[in-house]
């Protein structure tokens, strides 16, 4: 943030322009529908340089926000808001104005906003949830997710624990240990708790995504679009259709709907590392 440190002066600046201009030459690829949620702008964690260039890479008649676009609790403790975040900002509203069909739904980060649903502002849609239809005739329950957090069992944030995460505490549960011997106190497993959150986890997602399956499942719909736990996925849940956009501060992945009413989950790492391989290729050679 350049100054000030409200979300109107945000909004201010937003309409001045981005300050990475929008990439116009080239073909976007386009697809019928994006999905994409759990972006965390206002967090050091949002991936905002690989979301401006997915962006500006790709096109669509529908675009789903599913929620914690903004990262409200964050934001209220620490303002962090670099001009990359308004970037973003600006290519959203821009895209409503170039006639993308735009849908906001927002999650749990960003519940300020569900007190303007029903809302249209420049083209962006605010709604507690959505149905879509797909190309080829199937209904899809759209929401976050965080509805369910009652529903399951486990703390969310047990979800985001990564291997890595494990790895590391694995060398501070022998470092904590070696000075708890020379304290003279016995031995704690670090590990053996963390490898138990862990199982946890696994367990957290596949509990959450049972839940939101049966959701769509008890409304007669053919399946369900959401957010939220940062696991991008797209299976089949008891014969419901269980899609998850994942997040764009680690897994930095969409959701999409080609013409024909397939879908896939883009990797947008994977995608932008394949663009720059032939480069490394020819530098090597
Ligand atoms: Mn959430």
């Amino acid at each position: 943030m350049r100054g000030g440190g409200q979300i109107k002066d945000v909004l201010a600046e937003v309409a001045v322009g981005p300050s990475i201009p929008e990439k116009t030459g080239g073909t976007r690829t386009r697809y019928r529908t994006i999905w994409i949620s759990d972006i965390h702008l206002g967090t050091r964690g949002c991936n905002a340089d690989m979301l401006i260039d997915f962006l500006d890479s790709v096109d669509s008649d529908m675009m789903y926000l599913v929620g914690d676009i903004i990262d409200g609790w964050r934001l209220r403790k620490t303002w962090h808001w670099p001009v990359k975040h308004n970037d973003i900002l600006w290519r959203i509203l821009k895209r409503a104005r170039r006639g993308t069909d735009m849908i906001y739904i927002p999650g749990n980060h960003d519940e300020a906003f569900r007190q303007f649903v029903g809302m249209n502002f420049g083209g962006v849609e605010i709604k507690r949830k959505a149905i879509h239809e797909t190309a080829d005739g199937r209904r899809l329950l759209v929401c976050h997710g965080d509805e369910f957090d009652a529903v399951v069992l486990y703390a969310r944030w047990l979800a985001l624990l990564g291997d890595a995460a494990y790895i590391g505490m694995m060398k501070v549960n022998w470092l904590l240990n070696k000075v708890r011997s020379r304290l003279g106190m016995p031995y704690w497993s670090l590990s053996k708790h963390a490898k138990h959150k862990v199982k946890n986890a696994a367990q957290f997602i596949g509990q959450f995504e049972e839940a939101v399956a049966k959701a769509a499942a008890t409304r007669d719909l053919d399946g369900v679009v959401c957010g939220h736990i940062h696991t991008a996925e797209m299976r089949v849940i008891d014969g419901v259709q269980y899609y998850n956009d994942g997040d764009w501060v680690e897994g930095c992945t969409a959701l999409v709907e080609h013409f024909n009413g397939e879908m896939e989950i883009l990797h947008w790492a994977d995608i932008m590392a394949a663009r720059y391989a032939p480069l490394e290729l020819r530098s090597a050679a």
